[in-house]
């Protein structure tokens, strides 16, 4: 079989296995990895050392698949309802994660199949499919295999489905027929995201500082959130679409025709208060299949403080209260950050109580913090 026939059969098996996009490119040096280890010099990364610790991996996608000729670069629509605005005591989930399923167990099954069918088509070759966890630069690519451009969010943005996809990559040794890459921006002079990220998160169109990111904060960071980006935060109990939802080329996006990305309930949005009375096993009952779970319950937790504490929340006063008895420090610090800006009479007596039997340094620091700032909103 041509190349060009192998190219394009490949192309529509991927099309039936229902990705939306697929682009080929030749696995060559990434044309931004000087800007990735100048990224990396700015601390933007923060504490996602893997990205540091594997830098000269990314220059090369040989280290990812030994003697990869081409790859091949896929996306997936996951664009389903529209996002509920969340009452008091809810949180907002980004839309990547209100499915019943992790999308990496969803992409990597298609992929298995994609990789199945090449082996059968072209029996010598080998190839690998990666999602994420891989060192490959997955936006430079996708936007040399043709998929889109680099946009000033610095996600990659396609004509037809804006951003909502997630980007997989199968590298094989195959030669394959290569696509012309995606040359135009079509950000123009918008600056929408920049402006509406609440935190800040951009030095600079097409640069994201990570660390102050809000999808960052509640799903990477094991450690409390920086006191000054707690209000930025506001209701997002996982992750951040705000730079997404803003984006014109965002709002007419055809809906996903795969049901695992389907809103289930309490993911859009969630409510807040029963979390903190849930038992180990049934949070990991309700979470472990999903995207949350790389927060472990910990994170959720912490997260769903401070979105309760930026609701001021009168009503969670006890289930922060139960916050503060957590086992983990991190749940505990976060609780009573909460309670400081909550600051009702119980707040303020719940507050006193622990503090007299609070052995954690950096926990009592937050419950004094929590008791000054209450006094100072009563003045
Ligand atoms: C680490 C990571 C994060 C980090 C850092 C994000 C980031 N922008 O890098 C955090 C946790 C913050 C994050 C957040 C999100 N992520 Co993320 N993330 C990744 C991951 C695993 C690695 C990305 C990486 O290597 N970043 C490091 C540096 C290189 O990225 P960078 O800041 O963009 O640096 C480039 C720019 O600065 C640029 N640059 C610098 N100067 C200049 C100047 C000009 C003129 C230009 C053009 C460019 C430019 O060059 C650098 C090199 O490319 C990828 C998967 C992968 N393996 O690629 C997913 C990925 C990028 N994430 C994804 C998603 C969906 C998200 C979220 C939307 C999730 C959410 N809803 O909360 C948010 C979006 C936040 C945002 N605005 O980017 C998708 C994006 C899909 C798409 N359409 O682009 C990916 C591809 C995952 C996937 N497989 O689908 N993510
Ligand atoms: S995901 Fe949210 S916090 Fe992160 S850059 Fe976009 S708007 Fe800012
Ligand atoms: S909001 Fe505007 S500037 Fe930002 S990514 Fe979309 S088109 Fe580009």
């Amino acid at each position: 079989m041509s190349t060009e026939q192998l190219t394009a059969d490949l192309k529509e098996q991927a099309h039936d296995l229902g990705f939306d996009l697929v682009g080929v490119c030749p696995a060559v040096e990434p044309s931004g990895l000087s800007r990735f280890h100048e990224w990396l010099r700015a601390g933007y990364a923060g504490e996602m050392r893997y990205l540091e610790e594997r830098q000269e991996a990314y220059g090369n996608p040989g280290s990812v698949l030994d003697a990869v000729r081409s790859i091949v670069m896929l996306a997936l629509n996951y664009r389903t309802a529209e996002p509920q605005s969340p009452s008091p005591g809810e949180g907002r989930i980004s839309r990547y994660a209100w499915g019943e399923s992790d999308y990496h167990d969803v992409i990597h099954s298609k992929m298995k199949r994609l990789v199945a069918w090449l082996s059968e088509h072209a029996p010598n070759a080998r190839a690998r499919g990666v999602i994420d966890t891989a060192p490959l630069l997955e936006r430079e690519f996708a936007q040399l295999a043709g998929l889109g451009w680099i946009a000033k969010n610095t996600l990659l943005l396609n004509q037809t489905f804006g951003s909502w996809f997630f980007l997989a990559a199968l590298l094989t040794d195959e030669t394959l027929a290569y696509d012309d890459a995606f040359e135009t921006d079509h950000c123009g002079t918008c600056r929408a995201c920049l402006d509406a990220c609440p935190t800040d998160a951009f030095p600079q169109p097409y640069v994201l500082d990570a660390t102050k990111c809000i999808s960052y904060l509640t799903i990477e960071l094991r450690e409390a959130i920086p006191n000054d980006l707690r209000s930025g935060v506001g209701d997002w109990l996982f992750g951040c679409d705000i730079c997404q939802d803003v984006c014109p080329w965002n709002h007419r996006v055809p809906l996903a025709t795969n049901e695992a990305f389907e809103p289930q309930p309490e993911q859009n949005p969630s409510l807040l208060v029963p979390l903190f009375f849930m038992t180990d096993e049934q949070f990991r009952m309700r979470f472990r299949k999903t995207p949350l779970w790389r927060s472990k319950r910990r994170g959720i937790l912490r997260n769903a403080a401070i979105v309760l504490g930026n609701q001021r929340a009168e009503d969670a006063t006890d289930a922060l209260r139960h916050g503060l008895e957590d086992p983990e420090p991190l749940v505990r610090g976060a609780s009573a950050w909460a309670l400081g800006k909550i600051d009702n009479l119980d707040a303020g007596r719940i507050l006193a109580e622990r503090a007299a039997s609070e052995q954690d340094q950096l926990v009592l620091n937050e419950i004094r913090d929590a008791q000054s700032a209450g006094e100072d909103i009563r003045g």
